[in-house]
Formats: C-alpha cells, structure tokens, sequence
C-alpha cells in the first residue's frame, strides 16, 4: 500500500478564532478586513502547497460575538479576489442552506469556479445561531433535524443545477451561428419538500464538472449527511483516540451509502503553536492563553449554546447543565463536548470557559514534533489531513517553512500540486453529468 499524503486547509481567520487574539501585540487589528493581509496568507499558504483556503462565515452577530466575526469580507467575494493573487490553491467558502436561495448560490460557486479555472470548494452549512431568521425575514430558526433534511434537498438541487449544462453544450461555431445545442441544456424541475426550482442555471458547467462539497457538523444527521454526499468533513477531535472513532465511524457510514470511503477526507482542525524548543511553543501558547478575559471566556462558551449568554450565572458555581437544550438547537457536536468535559471533570462555569476559549489543541512544540504528531493523526487513520488555523501572527509562515519540508522529506507531504483543478489536486473524481449520464442510457 503506498504511503497516504497529508491534506491541508489554511482557515482564514483575520483577526483570529478566538474573542482576545487581535490583542496580540503582532496582530493587525483590521486584519479581517485588510486585503493585504488575505492576499499575503493566501500566497504563503500556496508556498507552503496547502490543498485549500477556507473562509468561514456566519450570517448573524450581536455585541458579544468575536472580533472577526462582528466585521469581516462575506466568503465568495473575498474568494473571488484570491483566485486573481493565487494559481493553483483550492479556494473553500462557507454558504448557508437555511439563508441563500439556492439558484443563486449554485450561481456563485459556478462562477467562482470558472473565475479560478477549477478550485471552488462549498462548505455546506445550515447555520446554528437562531439570531440568524430576523435578518432574513423569517419568523423562525428551523429546528436541527428540518435543516439537516433541507440540506440534502438543496444540495441535490445546486448539484442538478451545476449539471445543466453537458460539458459540451456551447458549440460556438461561428461558420454556422450555432452557439448552443439546445438538446444538451436542461431544466431541473424541481419540486420537493422546501424547494421548488426550474432551470437551467444560467452559467456552463464550470472547470471541475462540480465544485468540492465540503461539510462541518458531527452530529448524528451531520456525519450521516457527510457520508452520503461530502468529500470532505470539517471537525473537531479532542485527541487521537477520538478522532480514530469518528474517522471511523463516518467512512462506514461512507460505505454504508455505496460509496468510496477514499473519496470522502477526514479533516480535523489543527492550530500548531510552533517554537525552536518546547519551551518557546510552550510560551507561545501561554502568551495567547493569558490575553483572554473570563468576560470574552464566557462569550467564548456561549457560541456553542446558540450564544447563550453565561454572563448571568455565578462563574464559581457548578456548571449551568440546564443550558443543553439550547446546544441541542444549535451546535449539538461542539456543545455536547463540553457538556462532557464539565461533567465528566465536575468544573465550574470559569474553569470551562476558560478551558474552551484557550484550547491548547495537540500540537505545540517543535516543528518536529509537529510533524510526528501529523504523521501519527494520518497513520493511525485519526484524520486524511488537518484544517489549519494560525495560532499566533507569524506561525504560517514558520509551519510553510519548517514543517513542510519535514512533512514532504517524509513523503507524506506533495511537494507540487498534482493537477490544475482542486479535485485533481485532492485526488477527487469528477462527478458524471447527471444528464450526460441520462442520455447515454437513453
Ligand atoms: N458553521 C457555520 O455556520 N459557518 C462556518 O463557516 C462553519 N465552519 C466550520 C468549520 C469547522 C472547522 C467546524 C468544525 C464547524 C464549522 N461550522 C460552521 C459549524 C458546522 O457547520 C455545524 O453547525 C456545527 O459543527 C454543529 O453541527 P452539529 O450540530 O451537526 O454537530
């Protein structure tokens, strides 16, 4: 069997994940804004042959949301102008089923797929915070279960969208005034349980055939949904052993669906603290660690819960525990971890807010030791790959020049992108042309 390679994503997070990182006294404070400052990561993460950039999103905010997430770019725009700064890195962006329309979505990442000649990825979301129906006109959030039943629905309507068009439909032909062969443009149709959409989409099937479906819950209906229609799973994993279970858990799930467990990439998130020593990654970490106010600590924690605020609890006092129903809702996976964690350890609301908005992850330390711990997640079947985020200003850049050599003299590293397309480079097959495969049985 030959040696599996290591995926990896760079998240661009601006200002950082956490509430208190732009005080970090080497970060730009309008970084999650600042084209520069995306233009300049993007190119360094394309130095460093990451398989992809990642811009999150959300569509709701209050006063106690994180600096990057009160004020930044929404994803397909900024996306659209890292595709003109960058030449082969896959370009990720988060869109929300629950509040786009899915034409117009389909649309988009058509178009971003055809601006960047075939490195278009959608990170398939439902959207967690109920805060997010009142920008949309809606009277309600829809409950976990509907939205992740809307999502299979408008997936497979944005797919029958992007396959409107057969690959070769727009004959073009100047001699003969034949732009279109009309036989080979279709309308969709589609009448189902939340969506009702005709056709055909108004742009040609684009470089890759399909952009990547990317997908972020773990929930129950979340791995079930990535098992049966994502190439690759965002998520989280609190160490090895666990990610191991849910690795797999879901490429079961995979076969279980009649697909190819290898075209479906386990993607945890990774956020290294790296130093020449130890004992630098180490402060490295307690530097971050120790910017963070119990105050923002709290609104940290409320994320998870539908932004729950914690604020109104005694912080010495055991756990809220009656919380949970608003995880449920909300973010089942991130909230059922930490109700775990409280649980299992019996700590305090301060004690868990503190753990969760200074996450030590499990990669601190030299780059050597990074790269051990990369290559012990791949071997062990705990993850195909890693979701980067930039710990501390400075750490892509050092992970691109010191990690990645170890990873590629290891061989579990490319040292070029493979192909032109984001599927080529992931080792994706093309999806067949629903239509094109219709005729050819026809
Ligand atoms: N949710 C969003 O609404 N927007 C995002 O950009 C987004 N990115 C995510 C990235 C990662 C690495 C992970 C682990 C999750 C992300 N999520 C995002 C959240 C998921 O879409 C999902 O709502 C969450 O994991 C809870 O899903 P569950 O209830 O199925 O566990």
């Amino acid at each position: 069997m030959s040696q599996s390679q290591l995926k990896l994503g760079f998240i661009l997070h601006g200002v950082g994940p956490g509430w208190d990182d732009w005080r970090h006294p080497d970060a730009p404070v309008d970084a999650s804004t600042n084209f520069q400052f995306y233009k300049k990561q993007a190119q360094a993460a394309e130095r460093g042959k990451f398989d992809y950039l990642f811009v999150a999103d959300s569509v709701s905010i209050n006063a106690r949301s994180s600096p990057h997430y009160l004020n930044r770019f929404e994803p397909l725009t900024i996306l659209s102008a890292l595709a003109a700064v960058t030449e082969r890195i896959g370009l990720v962006g988060t869109a929300t089923v629950t509040y786009t329309e899915a034409y117009n979505l389909a649309r988009q990442f058509a178009s971003l797929d055809h601006i960047s000649g075939g490195r278009a990825g959608w990170n398939v979301v439902t959207s967690w915070l109920e805060g997010s129906a009142a920008n949309f006109g809606k009277a309600e959030h829809l409950a976990h279960d509907t939205r992740y039943r809307l999502a299979e629905e408008y997936l497979d309507v944005v797919q029958g969208l992007w396959d409107s068009w057969e690959d070769d439909a727009l004959v073009r032909d100047k001699a003969t005034g034949q732009f279109l062969d009309a036989d080979k443009l279709h309308t969709l149709n589609h009448a189902g349980e939340f969506l009702s959409v005709k056709g055909p989409l108004n742009i040609s099937r684009s470089p890759q055939g399909q952009p990547v479906i990317f997908q972020a819950g773990s929930s129950e209906d979340g791995r079930n949904f990535a098992a049966r229609a994502a190439e690759a799973i965002f998520t989280h994993q609190e160490n090895l052993t666990e990610a191991q279970a849910f690795y797999a858990d879901v490429k079961s799930r995979a076969v279980g669906f009649g697909r190819n467990p290898d075209q479906l990439y386990i993607l945890p998130g990774a956020r290294p603290f790296i130093g020449s020593t130890i004992a630098e990654a180490e402060a490295r970490y307690t530097e971050l660690a120790g910017l963070v106010s119990l105050e923002n600590a709290l609104r940290a924690l409320g994320r998870s819960f539908n932004d729950h605020n914690f604020s109104v609890y005694d912080p010495d006092a055991p756990f809220p525990e009656q919380v949970a129903a608003e995880g449920v809702k909300s973010n089942q996976s991130a909230s059922g971890r930490i109700l775990a964690l409280a649980h299992e350890e019996g700590l305090s609301l301060r004690e868990v807010a503190l753990r969760v908005a200074t996450p030590r992850g499990h990669f601190i330390g030299t780059p050597e030791l990074i790269a051990d711990r990369f290559q012990q997640w791949l071997d062990g079947r705990g993850s195909d790959g890693f979701n980067l985020f930039e710990s501390v200003p400075g750490q892509l850049e050092l992970f691109v020049d010191e990690v990645v050599p170890i990873l590629q003299k290891r061989g579990i590293y490319k040292t070029d992108y493979k192909g032109a397309t984001f599927r080529e480079t992931l080792g994706l097959d093309v999806p067949e042309n629903r239509n094109t495969a219709r005729r050819a049985i026809a």
